[in-house]
């Protein structure tokens, strides 16, 4: 009785994390980008060889969830495993005023595509995202473009979504296309009626934690597989005084 109560209710809740993945050519604003999602300003300089991984508390159709945002920096070394394996949410950014982030943004569309055909076992969604549309008379790359390699890309189980921003934009419309992708995820997981196989893979931890507890929440369940990978997490407030979470360095 208990354990189909907690079930419920575990159903009801999860997923309560989302991994968001910020993946494009350098310069295309990525950084830019999440640091107005999480701090509500645009800075004009970020330092670009610096890969951070940020925590945000948030309530998304009254549900509490945390979001993780991988600021990644785009070199040849670095293994894209780490956030191919890591990601719910794919965010391909690119710079509608170079072409040049735009072929780079298919060539990462084909990357998720052929790991998702290959190795990923765990439902997941993609966003195509144009940014710097306040540069609209040094545009390279027409918004319909955009909606035409989304769709190429697409399939019937799961369409990339396609959207254009600026980072200079308001800090509710880049909130609300960022959560384009977490609120598909979720409705599309909702749908399937089944947790993410990230929450699968801890069935026997929570069991262990219940007999202890009594009850464990999902959201540190999942959380105990992140922190893993680690160095001394810092918890840091910014002046909205929403809580920031700064995870590692690479
Ligand atoms: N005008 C304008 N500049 C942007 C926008 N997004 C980023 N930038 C600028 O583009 C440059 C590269 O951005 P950055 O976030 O460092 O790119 P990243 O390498 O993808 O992380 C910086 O000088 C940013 O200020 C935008 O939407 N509009
Ligand atoms: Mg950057």
């Amino acid at each position: 009785m208990l354990a189909s109560l907690l079930m419920n209710q575990e159903a009801s809740v999860s997923p309560t994390e989302m991994h968001v993945a910020l993946i494009g050519m350098k310069n295309s604003g990525k950084s830019a980008i999440a640091v107005k999602y999480l701090t509500k300003r645009f800075l004009g300089e970020y330092s670009s060889d610096l890969e951070d991984t940020y925590c945000r508390q948030e309530s998304i159709n009254q549900m509490p969830l945390m979001v993780w945002l991988m600021d990644t920096v785009d070199s040849a070394e670095r293994d894209p495993m780490r956030y191919l394996s890591w990601a719910d949410v794919f965010v391909v950014i690119y710079d509608t005023t170079s072409r040049l982030s735009f072929q780079v943004a298919e060539q990462l569309l084909q990357q998720i595509a052929s790991h998702e055909h290959s190795l990923c076992t765990r439902d997941h969604k993609t966003m195509l995202l144009g940014n710097k549309i306040d540069l609209e008379r040094y545009r390279q790359v027409s918004e319909s473009d955009g909606e035409k390699l989304a769709k190429k890309y697409s399939t019937k189980e799961n369409i990339v979504l396609f959207a254009e921003m600026s980072a200079t934009d308001i800090h509710a419309r880049v909130v609300a296309t960022l959560h384009k992708p977490i609120i598909e995820l979720i409705t599309d997981r909702a749908n399937r009626r089944s947790p993410s196989p990230r929450l699968y893979s801890s069935d026997s931890e929570v069991q262990a934690r219940r007999q202890k507890s009594g009850f464990m929440s999902l959201k540190n369940v999942a959380r105990s597989g992140t922190l893993r990978r680690s160095k001394s997490p810092k918890q840091l407030k910014n002046k909205t005084g929403s809580k920031l979470l700064k995870l590692f360095h690479t």
